[in-house]
């Protein structure tokens, strides 16, 4: 009898121990799993953003931000109000914090070296978002996702060059430039410029910064008006926020806004189709801010071990004054 119970506890042992075994290694196969898909593991992301000098900067800060809470992840937010110290602080503080990747849009193209050598010893990965660096060595940041520029540049350029196709003579054009030293602005400018130089007819004959922002566009407008008067013929500006406010300084100096002056901005925001649907404005070139959900696969997807691309580029299109109205209710941003 006791021999029988001694058996049936050794079986009841054996069991046990096989049952334990074999969760141990599903649960170890199902972690391997989670790790594999670059799924469901909580990370927390640093997200040092340029400012708020746009409506697109807007729409790009809430795309970034959802799509980080959205997947169940920890966001850390810092809004550099576009100033390059403000960034270098944030990130070393998401370095000191230990955060697992770091989202970064720089406000400026250059000196990021050493801070981004910082995160690499630290081994945080550094994802750029928007805009690019202008760094020799490009393992200090892991992948790029974002617009190309020049092309934005080139699109703006060839939409004049085809408006005034059949225009003798010179046609002299304002240029409102981003932030000094951004990516945005120093490409925009160089692909404009590479379209016209072949277009001797296409004269620069007043440029500056307005900052990217609707106030500074005003402001340099006024300046350029009281030098230019009507002697200027198009505005470009590299985006639509400093376009829009251009188109007010134009109005109170009792210029027609996109007749007297064709206005071309880049950005593709409401703001602009609104102007395009009042026939403020004549075209803009878009620039899509709303790739947070991409971002954050291209984190998860680096994190769980996966090879990921160097720079991820976003779809843009063109719009014009005749197709405003009717895609201004579908707009997103
Ligand atoms: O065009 C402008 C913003 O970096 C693409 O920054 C971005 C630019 C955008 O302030 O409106």
């Amino acid at each position: 009898m006791q021999n029988m119970f001694k058996s049936r506890l050794l079986v009841l042992l054996i069991v046990a121990v096989m049952m334990l075994l074999s969760a141990c290694g599903s649960s170890s196969s199902s972690s391997e799993a989670k790790a594999g898909s670059g799924g469901s593991d909580k990370l927390t992301i640093g997200f040092s953003q340029v400012g708020a000098e746009s409506e697109w900067r807007t729409a790009n800060t809430e795309s970034v931000k959802s799509a980080i809470t959205g997947a169940g992840h920890e966001l850390k937010f810092s809004d550099a109000q576009q100033k390059q110290e403000n960034q270098l602080k944030a990130i070393r503080d998401f370095i000191a914090q230990d955060v697992d990747a770091i989202v970064f849009s720089p406000v400026v193209e250059t000196g990021f070296e050493t801070v981004l050598q910082e995160a690499k010893t630290a081994g945080i990965p550094v994802f750029l978002a928007d805009r690019a660096v202008d760094i020799e060595d490009d393992s200090l940041w892991t992948a790029f996702i974002g617009s190309d520029f020049v092309e934005e540049g080139r699109k703006a350029a060839n939409w004049l060059v085809e408006e005034y196709k059949d225009h003798e003579g010179d046609v002299n054009i304002a240029e409102l430039q981003g932030t000094v030293g951004s990516a945005p602005a120093i490409d925009r400018k160089e692909g404009f410029e590479e379209v016209l130089a072949d277009h001797p007819k296409f004269k620069i004959i007043k440029t500056q910064t307005g900052d990217f922002t609707r106030s500074k566009g005003k402001e340099v407008m006024e300046a350029f008006l009281k030098d230019e008067g009507e002697n200027i013929d198009v505005l470009f500006s590299h985006n639509d926020d400093m376009a829009i406010g251009a188109i007010q300084a134009i109005e109170e100096y009792g210029l027609k806004p996109a007749e007297d002056i064709k206005i071309i901005g880049v950005d593709g925001v409401k703001g602009a189709f609104e102007a395009m649907a009042d026939g403020k404005m004549n075209v803009t070139v878009e620039c899509n801010p709303l790739f947070g959900e991409q971002l954050v696969e291209i984190i998860e997807s680096h994190l769980a071990g996966e090879e990921v691309e160097k720079r991820i580029a976003v779809e843009e299109s063109v719009y014009t004054m005749d197709q405003a109205a009717e895609l201004l209710p579908d707009r997103k941003y």
